[in-house]
């Protein structure tokens, strides 16, 4: 049935708690894994459940976005399949950007309905997971549903983070609450099944991921023109008078919306078995091919360790870092704890030797620094001797070429940090 199926991502708002990793890009742009980008997490999981038409909603459009998009995902010409950026964008009637999700889908419905399609699957742009959509779809189908809401288990504690909601033995959404605090939570439990209960997870979380068909999508945005968020408004409101069907999921799953969630969804990756598995070839993960060396590695230690092509390394040793396309990495350097995202290019030798000359720091880290709980944006410039030392005992806050999150050290996309410089 996903051939009835238009997907729809949700990019971002202003993308604010991811930044400074969305300071000049837009939020589906950014990357993660070493050489993938947040936006092909949801166009993986349609095109391996077999929805082939998507559509990314963005606040603000970058170069790097549409690239990507243009330079990735090529489909046939006999085949109906696209994925298109839609940008916020002005119109006589539109005057502002997007005020919410649904805001979002509403002031694109106009680029959807040129399509043929039944039932419209709403995705977040910054959730890690590998799912099959066919299985909620069909569940939506046989249920008799008009809206779907993908819902999973959780504890009380992350419950506060997420729209939750009780639902009937028939799996019919009774009620709904938008992030309650941690006391109105506690009224909330559901019978989750034994494996989930044993867990703690008692409460049911809206996934943020919804069927709606289409005709009652269109109805919905017509008759409450105010309505600007699925979760604050449309969802509580729906439920009470349509069928809103509640699909159980119990996979992998995790929201990576902010730097500590993103910093240790992109670590988690370099675990033996990570619950996020890069290495499942039914459920894989596309991205740009790009026609680079192979990575190459000089007297290093590597250990739980994922690198991306078109690395040089020559690093004393990397542990528990993910380490990006074109990634250079001088000699004596330590690396622990940390995500290097790569660059965009590689000096000539010519340039590096001027560079180097005029006591300037080249793309890439330089020799004998430390980097411990840090992330390394695109095409910094690390110089020589430079110690990061990420951790809870630095204050938040943005300091010019960098940034603290959480105690993770974020080095702003293309900054240079000169030799001996100690974070
Ligand atoms: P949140 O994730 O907090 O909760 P929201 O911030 O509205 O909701 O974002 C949902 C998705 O839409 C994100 O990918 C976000 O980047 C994107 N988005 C937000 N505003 C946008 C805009 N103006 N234009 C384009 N995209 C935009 C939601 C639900 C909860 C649910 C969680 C699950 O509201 O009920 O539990 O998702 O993560
Ligand atoms: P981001 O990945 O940080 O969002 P972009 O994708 O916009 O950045 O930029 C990446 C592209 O920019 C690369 O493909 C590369 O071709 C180009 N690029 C960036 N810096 C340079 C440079 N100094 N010289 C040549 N090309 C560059």
């Amino acid at each position: 049935m996903t051939e009835k199926v238009l997907g729809v991502i949700l990019g971002g708002g202003q993308g604010s708690r991811l930044s400074p990793l969305t300071l000049t890009r837009s939020k589906p742009a950014v990357p993660i894994g070493g050489k993938y980008r947040l936006v092909d997490i949801p166009i993986s999981n349609c095109l391996n459940s077999g929805i082939h038409r998507m559509f990314v909603l963005t606040q603000f459009n970058s170069a790097s976005l549409n690239k990507h998009i243009k330079n990735t995902y090529h489909f046939s010409h006999f085949s109906d399949a696209f994925v298109d950026i839609l940008a916020a964008e002005q119109t006589p009637e539109n005057p502002t950007w997007f005020q919410g999700t649904a805001d979002a889908v509403r002031q694109t419905m106009h680029h959807l309905l040129n399509h043929e399609f039944e039932y419209v699957l709403i995705l977040s742009g910054d959730q890690l997971y590998q799912m099959d959509f066919n299985e909620m779809v069909n569940a939506h189908i046989e249920a008799g549903a008009e809206v779907t809401l993908a819902t999973i288990p959780v504890t009380a504690k992350d419950g506060t983070d997420f729209g939750i909601l009780k639902a009937n033995e028939d799996n019919i959404i009774t009620s709904f609450i938008e992030k309650p605090n941690s006391e109105l939570i506690l009224d909330w439990s559901s019978d989750t099944g034994p494996d989930m209960q044993a867990e703690g997870r008692n409460y049911l979380a809206s996934m943020g991921i919804y069927i709606f068909n289409k005709d009652l999508l269109v109805k919905i945005f017509a008759e409450n023109p105010d309505e600007k968020d699925f979760g604050k408004e449309i969802i509580p409101r729906v439920l009470q008078e349509y069928k809103v069907l509640s699909f159980q999921y119990e996979g992998y799953w995790t929201d990576i919306g902010n730097i500590s969630s993103f910093f240790e969804a992109n670590l988690g990756l370099t675990d033996d078995i990570p619950k996020f598995n890069l290495f499942d070839s039914h459920q894989s993960i596309f991205t740009r091919a790009r026609m680079l060396p192979p990575s190459k590695i000089l007297g290093s230690t590597l250990d739980k360790a994922v690198i991306a092509e078109g690395c040089i390394l020559q690093a004393d040793y990397i542990k528990h870092a993910v380490i990006g396309i074109r990634a250079r990495i001088g000699r004596g350097t330590k690396i622990e704890n940390a995500y290097v995202m790569g660059s965009d290019r590689y000096q000539t030798l010519e340039e590096i030797r001027d560079e180097t000359s005029a006591g300037h720091p080249l793309i890439g880290i330089g020799d004998h620094c430390t980097i411990i709980n840090a992330i390394l944006d695109k095409n910094c410039k690390i110089g020589n001797d430079v110690q990061i030392n990420g951790g809870t005992h630095l204050e938040n806050g943005d300091f010019g070429n960098y940034v603290v999150k959480d105690g993770i050290v974020v080095v702003k996309k293309g900054a240079i940090i000169p030799d001996g410089t100690i974070i």
